[in-house]
């Protein structure tokens, strides 16, 4: 089904549902918290009974958003209200691409065995397939980009609220539009938001503000181990999974959760002047080492050489999984198997 007929699909789902409940991963970003806001303004134009879920929700950032105090973070004050399918009829699930990660993964199950319709907004590569309707983009930029399609796709009044959220979105996945993954129809998205009147000096002030103590000491351990392949022109640097377990103190952390924090530092790290392009390698946790590339502006392209290392991608921002281990050599640091 082409993207737009989705989108339709997916309006018209919400249109004829009566109580819905909105979701997104724990721990909520910008994008996912933007994602959830601007579904709860959309859903409640249309006259629906609302609830709004993101497990651990950090009650500070992001808090301009419009509705934010309405996004329940607290598992238990979303248990509290009784049956679940006798208090909702859809649930829409945001920015998430595995469905442990709502921290629902029973009750969305249950809720789909006693005929309860789900359905999904992501640009997440897919882990588990499980909505009814999925309507996922790894293309774009953030949910909330795709967020914005579903807007123009339905000829949703684009309010100053819900520019707020869309261009908070953005920004928050893109780095302030630095990753590569800023393509031309986010700029044509981002610009929109602006001249719907987005408050473009208080998103920027936060989205540049965002970065909690566990990100800034994960990335700046990779700066300090950051090494240049002068013969063909690649900055690397690599974290071991001892490194990243000491750092964060969690011992499994999911795997979205971990992809999104160190697409994040590629992101980052791609903005190194005088390069070519950069590649970060980190141990996951099922033992492989995982590849991130990124072109700098002006760099080559990594698709080509991340399928030749049995990966893919695309021409700015490419991966590819090894099996192996890193370890340090005297001087470098070399995969071993
Ligand atoms: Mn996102």
């Amino acid at each position: 089904m082409p993207i737009k007929e989705r989108l339709i699909k997916a309006y018209e789902m919400m249109r004829s549902a009566h109580r819905i409940l909105l979701v997104a991963h724990l721990r909520p970003d910008g994008d996912a918290l933007s994602s959830l806001a601007a579904l709860r303004l959309i859903a409640l134009s249309l006259g629906k009974e609302v609830f709004v879920f993101a497990k651990d929700k950090n009650k500070e950032l992001f808090d301009y958003l419009p509705g934010f105090t309405e996004i329940e973070g607290d598992y238990d004050n979303l248990q509290k209200a009784g049956a679940w399918r006798e208090r909702f009829d859809l649930i829409i699930v945001a920015d998430c691409g595995s469905l442990a990660r709502t921290a629902l993964a029973d009750e969305i199950k249950d809720f789909q065995k006693q005929g309860g319709k789900v359905m999904e907004f992501d640009h997440h590569p897919p882990v588990d397939d499980y909505a009814d309707l999925e309507i996922r983009y790894p293309d774009l930029s953030s949910t909330s980009e795709l967020i914005y399609n579903f807007i123009v796709a339905n000829k949703i009044t684009f309010t100053r609220e819900l520019a707020d959220c869309v261009l908070t979105g953005i920004l928050t996945d893109t780095g302030n539009f630095l990753y590569p993954s800023a393509g031309d129809a986010t700029m044509r998205a981002s610009s929109a938001a602006l001249e719907a009147g987005a408050h473009y000096a208080k998103i920027v002030n936060y989205t540049l503000h965002n970065k909690d103590m566990v990100m800034i000491r994960l990335w700046g351990l990779a700066l300090e181990r950051l090494h240049l392949n002068t013969r063909y022109q690649i900055a690397s640097s690599v974290l071991t999974r001892a490194d990243i377990n000491k750092i964060t103190g969690v011992k499994n952390m999911d795997s979205a959760a971990e992809s999104d924090l160190f697409s994040g530092l590629a992101g980052f790290l791609s903005n190194v002047a005088g390069v070519k392009a950069i590649m970060l390698l980190y141990e996951d946790q099922q033992g492989m080492i995982k590849g991130s590339l990124r072109s700098t502006p002006g760099g080559f392209l990594v698709d080509k050489l991340a399928r030749a290392l049995g990966g893919g991608g695309h021409e700015r921002a490419a991966g590819f999984a090894l099996a192996g281990k890193l370890e340090k050599r005297a001087k470098s640091w070399v995969v071993i198997n």
